[in-house]
């Protein structure tokens, strides 16, 4: 089989790429090592940003989105038993929208079977091939068979444990890498939400976070120690704990219910350098992991492969490499500003347990003086809201 572009991985940046490419008139083939209900099932990300949403509207993939998203004005952060409000709206201009990657991936996987893309699902042993040259290739493992693709260009959107990145030359490739010591515990619940808006709690018993998917739909998230067992937590455990974190109105108005998913997931900053050797660029959880605190993962992912997908509509249309040339330190320049963001604002909220005292004042400093000044918030804002596309 020949394409012009090869995309490894089903996820909301391989799929995204597909479309846009598309769009563009470029061909490819998409392999992704999941089946389509494991995909589905998956819970992870909820908040976007406005670039986001405006890529998927333009991608035609918004309309149900437009219909049943939330959009907030505000967030709000909890410490010392005391809730405060940082008008995200009135300091950046812009809202978030609440939407789960769930729906996304639904609406991706919808788009492209209604338009016949050549998508292999429960792809094995993807393997690449000859990728510092003209002509890579791909081979994988489908019902038994081996398959090659050869492909002009590969696009590995295979999140962090794919093949991609460890195809990259280890003498090319830079990692930059912190792992926190501590995961979040998620629970997904149809109980209404606790507040109107997202809560990120500080409390000397760790980080809590109340989310939602919809206004019957929650999601909330505990700190937890990174090497916790998940079959530890009953739901009562959970809502328990959860309670015991959030400010006492809050909490007095919880409302709990049966968890239809509990999960851990790890906490890390991760970031490869360069995004790109030769023929394969490597495109969001592939090539950088934040931690999921400001909520920057998906949009990241979604940022890179519309940089992606503009500088390989540009090679095939009008013959230029520039773009293609640029796109690593185009993309590298706003996952850095992100990483700082998802960082600080882990290190703001979460407990760590080798704080020392003078640690743990200065971070109550800093969050008394973040709520006491309308420049730190409009730093927050603009940062939780999204830094432009292109500055
Ligand atoms: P994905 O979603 O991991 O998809 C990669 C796909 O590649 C496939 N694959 C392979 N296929 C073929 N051969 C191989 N060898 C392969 N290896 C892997 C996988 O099966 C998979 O289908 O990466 P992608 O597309 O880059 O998307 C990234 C996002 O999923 C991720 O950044 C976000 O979920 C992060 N995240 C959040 N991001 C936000 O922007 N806002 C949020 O509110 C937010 N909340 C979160 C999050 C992530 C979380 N977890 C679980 C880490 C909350 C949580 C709890
Ligand atoms: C979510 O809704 O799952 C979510 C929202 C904000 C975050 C992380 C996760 O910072």
């Amino acid at each position: 089989m020949r394409t012009e572009v090869g995309i490894i991985g089903a996820g909301p940046a391989g799929l995204l790429l597909a479309r846009l490419l598309a769009l563009s008139g470029v061909a490819c083939i998409v392999l992704e090592r999941r089946d389509p209900d494991y995909l589905r099932a998956r819970i992870r990300a909820g908040l976007l940003e406005e670039g986001t949403v405006d890529t998927l509207a333009e991608a035609g993939l918004a309309d149900r989105l437009l219909r049943e998203r939330l959009t907030h004005d505000g967030v709000e952060l909890a410490f010392g038993g005391r809730r405060h409000r940082i008008d995200l709206k009135g300091l950046s201009g812009k809202v978030v929208t609440i939407y789960g990657q769930s729906e996304i991936q639904r609406d991706l996987m919808d788009a492209h079977a209604a338009a016949g893309t050549e998508l292999v699902y429960e792809a094995e042993d993807v393997s690449l091939e000859g990728i510092a040259g003209d002509r890579p290739r791909l081979h994988y493992l489908k019902g038994g068979e081996t398959r090659e693709i050869q492909c002009d260009f590969i696009a590995g959107c295979d999140g962090f444990h794919g093949v991609s990145r460890q195809s990259m030359p280890p003498q090319v490739l830079r990692t930059y890498e912190r792992v926190y010591p501590f995961g979040w515990l998620g629970i997904l619940a149809d109980t209404p939400p606790v507040n109107p808006e997202l809560i990120y709690c500080n409390h000397e018993r760790g980080f809590a976070l109340c989310t939602m998917r919809s206004l019957t739909r929650s999601r909330y998230y505990l700190q937890v120690p990174a090497d916790e067992d998940v079959v530890d937590w009953s739901d009562d455990r959970f809502w328990s704990e959860l309670a015991n974190r959030l400010p006492p109105d809050v909490a007095a108005r919880l409302k709990s219910g049966p968890g239809l998913e509990m999960s851990m997931a790890p906490l890390r900053s991760f970031v490869a350098e360069p995004m790109r050797y030769a023929r394969l660029f490597l495109a969001g959880d592939a090539a950088h992991i934040v931690p999921p605190t400001g909520a920057k993962g998906l949009n990241l992912a979604v940022t890179d492969v519309r940089l992606l997908a503009e500088a390989l509509a540009a090679y095939y249309r009008q013959g230029r490499t520039d773009l293609i040339d640029a796109y690593s330190d185009r993309c590298l320049a706003r996952v850095w500003k992100a990483e700082r963001f998802s960082w600080w604002m882990t290190g703001l909220t979460h407990r760590f347990p080798e704080a020392s005292g003078f640690e743990q004042r200065v971070q109550m400093a800093e969050l008394a003086y973040l709520v006491s000044s309308r420049a730190a918030q409009t730093t927050l804002a603009e940062n939780y809201v999204g830094l432009p596309m292109q500055p």
